[in-house]
């Protein structure tokens, strides 16, 4: 082999994964948290964060219950209610901290973030996603963090789904890109606020997680 194709040999980041800009600033990992053992490892972990603090339709501040269901793990929590989205340090379901982070999930995040250049990532939060079908998340912006300069990573397990990612601009249509198990993407700088969504979940049995689709977001806060 030359140099030269070594050198391209060794950019891959391993077998059956890929790197790709979904949009400047967002890194798709594809399969990054797929290996069989990573998987199951990571699995267990968000249904032992599910077991202690359970997942929950919260409120919207316009008085609309959320399709998805949500819950947290590590020192924060995101929560919205009639008052407004925030985030809090207690579960206002059971007055107890959020469950730790898992050290498997902390661990891929950190890996995932120092992958494309963000070394120092260090979420206080993970928000956890859960979709049945037909539930969906409408286009917003991701702003209640204090440290905008630290980017956001996503891990998607059980069922794809249609992601939409759009710019800054509210009225600007957004692309669609697939979103499937072990997928992760790192969403820093010029993509940090723009607008984004998950179309309607379509039914279909996921292996692991049947008729649900789960997405962790791990954030800095504070
Ligand atoms: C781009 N979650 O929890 S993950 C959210 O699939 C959220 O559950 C979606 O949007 C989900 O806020 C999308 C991808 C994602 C998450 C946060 C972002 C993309 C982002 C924040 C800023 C920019
Ligand atoms: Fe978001």
């Amino acid at each position: 082999m030359t140099g030269a194709t070594a050198d391209l040999f060794e950019a891959l980041p391993g077998p059956g994964l890929s790197q790709r800009l979904m949009a400047p600033d967002a890194v798709l990992l594809g399969g990054f948290a797929r290996g069989k053992d990573e998987g199951e490892a990571l699995v267990c972990a968000v249904e032992a964060v599910i077991a202690s603090a359970p997942l929950r339709h919260l409120v919207t501040p316009g008085g609309y219950t959320m399709s998805v269901a949500m819950t947290n793990c590590g020192a924060l929590g995101w929560v919205s209610d009639r008052a407004g989205y925030r985030y809090e340090a207690l579960d206002p379901l059971s007055g107890r901290p959020w469950p730790a982070m898992p050290a498997c999930l902390l661990e891929l995040a950190v890996r995932a973030a120092a992958q494309v250049g963000f070394a120092h990532f260090r979420p206080d939060a993970c928000l956890v996603n859960c979709y049945e079908p037909g539930a969906r998340l409408s286009l917003h912006q991701d702003k209640d963090e204090l440290d905008l300069s630290a980017p956001i990573v996503s891990v998607s397990l059980g069922l794809p789904v249609v992601f939409l990612f759009g710019t800054t601009l509210r009225s600007d249509r957004p692309g669609r890109h697939w979103l499937a198990h072990g997928d992760v993407v790192v969403w820093g700088g010029a993509a940090r606020l723009a607008y984004h969504g998950v179309a309607p979940l379509a039914d279909g049995h996921h292996a692991r997680l049947g008729r649900r689709r789960i997405n962790l977001t791990f954030r800095t806060v504070r």
